[in-house]
C-alpha cells in the first residue's frame, strides 16, 4: 500500500495511526503542497490528503479522506479491530470521530499555525518555513478573530475529553477510531506550552496511542 501525505499533516498522521495499529505494512509518499493537486485532482476529483492506494487487484485505485480510509482499513483487514463490538458504543465512536474530524482537527489547524507565525517563530524561523505558515493562514484564513474562536473550541473540547482521564479509551474497553483520531487531530497542539501546561493528561494518551500503534512521536513528544 501507498499512503500519499505531506509529512506534517495531522489527518494523515490518523491515516497512519490506523495502519500501524492493524500492522498493515505500507509506503509513503511524501507530495509538496501546492504541486499535490496535479497528483490528487485527477485521481481522486478532491485536493486533500491523505490518499490510500491499496496498489492490489481487485482492490479500489485510490481511497481519499482519512474516515473512509478508517473505513476500508477495517474491510481489508478486521484484525486488530477499529470498531467496537457494541452498537451504542460504535456509534459514539463515530460521532466523536466525525466531530474531532470536523471540527476540532480543523481548530488545532488553526491555533498551531497561529502560534508557529507568532510565539512559535523560533521552532522554525526559516524563510521556507514561515513561507509555507503563512500561505496555510491565507488559505484557511487564519487570523486573530478566526484564531480565537478555534481556541474557545478546543477548550470546549477539552472539557468533554477529560473523561479520558480517567480510562484508558474514549468509548468502550477497547481503542477505537474516536481514540486514534484524537490522538492525531491534537497532536499539533504538542508544541504549543500553554497546552502542555493545562492538559498534560492529552499527551500522555497522545503517547500512548502512538506507542501502541507503533508510529512516530510527534514533535514536541519526541
Ligand atoms: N477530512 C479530511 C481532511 C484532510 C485535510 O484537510 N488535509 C489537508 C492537509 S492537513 C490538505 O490536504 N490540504 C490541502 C488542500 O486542501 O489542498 C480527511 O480526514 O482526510
Amino acid at each position: 500500500m501507498l499512503l500519499l501525505q505531506f509529512s506534517t499533516s495531522h489527518y494523515c498522521r490518523k491515516a497512519r495511526l490506523a495502519l500501524g495499529y492493524k500492522r498493515i505494512p505500507y509506503q509513503v509518499e511524501n507530495l509538496t503542497p501546492g504541486l499535490h493537486i496535479l497528483k490528487l485532482k485527477p485521481l481522486t476529483g478532491l485536493t486533500t490528503v491523505p490518499v490510500l492506494l491499496p496498489q492490489k487487484e481487485g482492490e479500489p485505485e485510490a481511497i481519499a479522506d482519512s474516515t473512509r480510509i478508517f473505513n476500508y482499513l477495517e474491510t481489508y483487514q478486521n484484525d486488530p479491530p477499529l470498531l467496537l463490538p457494541d452498537r451504542t458504543q460504535q456509534t459514539q465512536a463515530w460521532l466523536l470521530e466525525d466531530w474531532l474530524d470536523e471540527s476540532i482537527g480543523t481548530a488545532t489547524r488553526f491555533v498551531y499555525y497561529h502560534f508557529r507565525a507568532g510565539e512559535g517563530k523560533s521552532i522554525d524561523p526559516s524563510f521556507s518555513s514561515q513561507l509555507v505558515i503563512n500561505i496555510v493562514r491565507r488559505q484557511y484564513g487564519i487570523n486573530s478573530a478566526t484564531v480565537a474562536l478555534a481556541s474557545e473550541r478546543l477548550k470546549n473540547a477539552m472539557d468533554i475529553l477529560s473523561c479520558w482521564q480517567n480510562k484508558p479509551y474514549l468509548v468502550g474497553d477497547r481503542l477505537s477510531v474516536a481514540d486514534l483520531a484524537a490522538a492525531a487531530l491534537l497532536s499539533p497542539l504538542s508544541l504549543i506550552p500553554e497546552y502542555r501546561q493545562h492538559y498534560p493528561w492529552l499527551f500522555e494518551k497522545i503517547v500512548t496511542i502512538h506507542k501502541i500503534c507503533g508510529e512516530k512521536l510527534p514533535p514536541g513528544l519526541q
